[in-house]
């Protein structure tokens, strides 16, 4: 499930120019070799960050998804859900509840491994999926709270990438396949193309009336 197209291309477009989409040579997680990487721990001001968490809620709300806290996993998903909690509530009129995990379970103080309040329906907020192992360790780390279950996922960028060659589906379907939830993201690998298509475009038209 993606944003509205103009929603997708409206962050695209903020990705650049926060440098947070990049084009180079970049080795994944997976092991797989990228022409492009976006890295949300770039989005390093209040600026940004606001902005970004402006796009995660318009794109939940348009969803239609029902939940009643947000988690984010360690560590770039916590200050995405804070950052998409702030903005749910500011910009839609509602005070969810929002939580995290630690990495490593805390054996004073408050304890445990997780921060905050998790409610029945989680909503979990993340930054990427590409092969699908990252949110996989979530949806067990959920699993394994009592009275909790994740309703949903909310990505900024779906790489559209398969979990491995042979299979058909994308790493997004077979994730939403498998634990029957929806995949919102704001923006796909396509809206990337689409935004490339129509810069090269304009060059091009630009190019012919110089020469
Ligand atoms: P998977 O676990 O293969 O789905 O990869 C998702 C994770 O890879 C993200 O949570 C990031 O840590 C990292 N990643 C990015 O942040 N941006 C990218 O464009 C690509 C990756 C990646 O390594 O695949």
């Amino acid at each position: 499930m993606g944003a509205g197209s103009s929603t997708a291309q409206g962050f695209v477009q903020f990705a650049l120019s926060q440098e947070v989409l990049r084009f180079g040579e970049f080795k994944l997680k997976s092991g797989r070799t990228s022409p492009y990487f976006f890295n949300a721990g770039l989005f390093t001001t209040g600026e940004a960050l606001t902005k970004l968490g402006e796009f995660y809620a318009d794109a939940i709300v348009a969803s239609g998804v029902e939940f009643d806290c947000l988690f984010g996993p360690a560590y770039k998903g916590i200050p995405l859900a804070a950052a998409v909690a702030i903005a749910i509530y500011k910009n839609h009129g509602r005070n969810v509840a929002y939580a995290y995990n630690r990495k490593e379970a805390k054996a004073h103080g408050e304890g445990g491994q997780i921060v905050g309040t998790l409610k029945p329906r989680v909503l979990i907020i993340d930054d990427v999926i590409t092969a699908g192992t990252a949110i996989r360790e979530s949806m067990d780390l959920l699993a394994a709270q009592k009275d909790v279950r994740a309703v949903g996922v909310v990505v900024a960028m779906d790489r559209q990438e398969r979990v491995q060659e042979d299979v058909k589906v994308s790493a997004i379907q077979q994730v939403e396949k498998d634990y029957n939830i929806p995949v919102i993201s704001i923006a796909k690998m396509e809206d990337l193309i689409v935004y490339i298509d129509q810069q090269c475009a304009g060059w091009t038209k630009l190019t012919k009336q110089q020469t």
